[in-house]
């Protein structure tokens, strides 16, 4: 027992308090014609990240070893695309934001010469952005040109973060009744909105790879062979991604899965292979 416990290592760190770098598109940080230099927009044009890290580090010893880490993390900034006469109006979660990240990664001993491995991913759901679907005067509520709104009351990628798939119908029909129907600063006429039947925010990421090998000597100690079978995404989950944001019929709908590539979430699949040791 205590043998078993000197071999295991557990860090505890916190990340990023200080990680604030300021981060905005070229045309928020100059002025005048690109003339003169925002200093303001630069102090406040900031991307914060914030992390706790707890790792578990287990040696190998009794015929296990393993490493799992858990990552709670936070990563806050601007989008400046929504409102062009308030560029810092719409402060958030980015696109990149994870709030839990959990990776295990783990090997054992076992009879008769086999080797087991077995590595799991999973990553909690980005945040997501409900918008206005329409031609562009239509959905521009806030009348800075572009038709990219926000529907009221959401905020910036509060979805995941915040605000759930049931607000959403709260906010939908508050929207129907005091906005929908009337007429923009552009001119359009502010479209009603229908929620489709069933709808998502976005998608837990889970991976789990598994691998099974055995060594075979040929000779002596000088030459052996090692036969290895992986399969990547046992559990085949789907792993979407890129769902709509757009208030349309097709809204919350995902556009992508993970891609093929070996351990990143892809479609089931399964390698053999065959190492000569020499
Ligand atoms: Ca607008």
């Amino acid at each position: 027992m205590r043998h078993a416990l000197l071999s295991l290592l557990v860090l505890v760190a916190v990340l990023g308090c200080s990680g604030k770098r300021p981060v905005a598109p070229a045309d928020v940080l100059w002025k005048d014609g690109n003339q003169a230099f925002d200093d303001e927009a630069y102090e406040r044009a900031i991307e914060q990240y914030k992390a706790l890290l707890v790792k578990l580090d287990k040696r190998f010893a009794r015929r296990y070893a393993f490493t799992a880490s858990y990552a709670l993390s936070s990563l806050r900034g601007f989008d400046y695309t929504r409102d062009l006469n308030n560029l810092f109006g719409n402060s958030g979660y980015l696109n990149a934001d994870a709030r839990h990240v959990f990776a295990l990664n783990s090997v054992v001993d076992l009879p008769y010469g086999f080797q087991a491995g077995f590595i799991a991913n999973l990553n909690s759901s980005q945040p997501f952005s409900a918008t206005l679907n329409g031609l562009p005067a239509d959905t521009d509520i806030n009348g800075d040109g572009t038709g990219n709104d926000l529907l009221p009351g959401f905020g910036f990628n509060k979805g995941n973060r915040g605000i759930s798939v049931s607000d959403l119908r709260k906010l939908v029909d508050a929207y129907n009744q005091n906005f929908a129907g009337k007429t923009t600063p552009r001119g359009g006429t502010m479209p009603t909105v229908t929620l489709p039947s069933n709808y998502q925010f976005g998608d837990i990421f889970q991976s789990y790879d598994a691998r099974l090998s055995k060594n075979f000597k040929l000779y002596q100690e000088k030459l052996a062979l090692e036969l290895i079978a992986e399969v990547f995404n046992m559990f085949n989950i789907s792993n979407l991604s890129g769902f709509n944001g757009r208030l349309d019929p097709s809204f919350g709908q995902p556009t992508a899965k993970a891609g093929q590539a070996f351990g990143f979430g892809g479609p089931r699949a399964w390698q053999f292979a065959g190492r000569i040791k020499f």
